[in-house]
C-alpha cells in the first residue's frame, strides 16, 4: 500500500497487478526470485523489489511539494528505521502468533510494539501533525499502512489506549483522498491481474 500510494503521490503511471501470495505467479518470481511484495519493474525491465527503494524511486527527481526531502529528517528517517525494525517484528508476532519460534504471547508484541515506536509516535504526533511537520512527508506513508493492520488486531483495544494524537493522524489518513485513491486502486479500473 505503500509503495503503492508513494507512486500515486508522485503522479506515475502504473499498472497494478494483484498477487495470491499462496500461489505466486511464475513471471512475478522470475523477476522477483526472492518472492515478496511489492514489485515494481520499470519500462526498460529494471525491478525494485523493496518497498522503501520504490517510495525513493518514485519521488527521484520529482518532488515538488517536498514529501522525499521533509522524510529525509533525522527524526523521520528514525521512525521509519523503528517501524521497519522492531515494530514490525512486533506486529508479526502480535497478528501471527502461531508462526513465533519463540511463541512469545500476543500481548507481549503488542506491548513491546507501544513501546518501540507507538509511544514515541504519539509523542511527537501530539505537538505536530505529520510526521514531518505541518505538512505529510514520505515517513507518514511509510508507517500508518503498519499502524493501520496493528490496530485491526483488536480495535476496541487500541482505540481504548492513551495513543490519541496517534488514532487522529491514522484516521486522517484512512480518509484522505490519496488513501482512498489507493484502495480503489486495488480494486478497479487499471488493475489487472495476471
Ligand atoms: N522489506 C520488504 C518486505 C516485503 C514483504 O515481506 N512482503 C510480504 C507481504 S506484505 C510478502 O510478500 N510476503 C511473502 C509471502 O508471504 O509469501 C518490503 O518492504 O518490500
Amino acid at each position: 500500500m505503500r509503495a503503492r500510494m508513494a507512486l500515486l503521490q508522485a503522479g506515475v503511471d502504473f499498472d497494478a497487478h494483484e498477487i495470491t501470495l499462496r500461489d505466486k505467479p511464475s513471471e512475478m518470481l522470475r523477476m522477483s526470485p526472492k518472492g515478496t511484495v511489492p514489485v515494481l519493474v520499470l519500462p526498460d525491465q529494471r525491478v525494485v523489489d523493496q518497498s522503501l527503494d520504490i517510495m525513493g524511486w518514485a519521488f527521484q527527481g520529482r518532488d515538488p511539494d517536498g514529501w522525499w526531502g521533509r522524510a529525509q529528517s533525522a527524526l523521520c528517517l528514525e521512525m521509519v528505521g523503528l517501524n521497519d525494525g522492531p515494530f514490525k517484528q512486533h506486529l508479526d508476532g502480535y497478528k501471527y502468533p502461531e508462526r513465533d519460534p519463540l511463541r512469545i504471547q500476543p500481548q507481549v508484541h503488542r506491548d513491546r510494539a507501544v513501546a518501540c515506536l507507538l509511544q514515541p509516535l504519539d509523542k511527537l504526533l501530539c505537538s505536530q501533525r505529520f510526521l514531518g511537520g505541518s505538512e505529510p512527508c514520505l515517513a507518514d506513508l511509510a508507517i500508518f499502512p503498519f499502524i493501520r493492520q496493528y490496530r485491526a488486531v483488536d480495535v476496541t483495544w487500541f482505540d481504548g489506549q492513551d495513543l490519541q494524537a496517534t488514532r487522529r493522524w491514522l484516521v486522517a489518513w484512512l480518509e484522505s483522498q490519496l488513501f482512498q485513491r489507493c484502495m480503489r486502486k486495488l480494486t478497479t479500473g487499471s488493475t489487472q491481474q495476471f
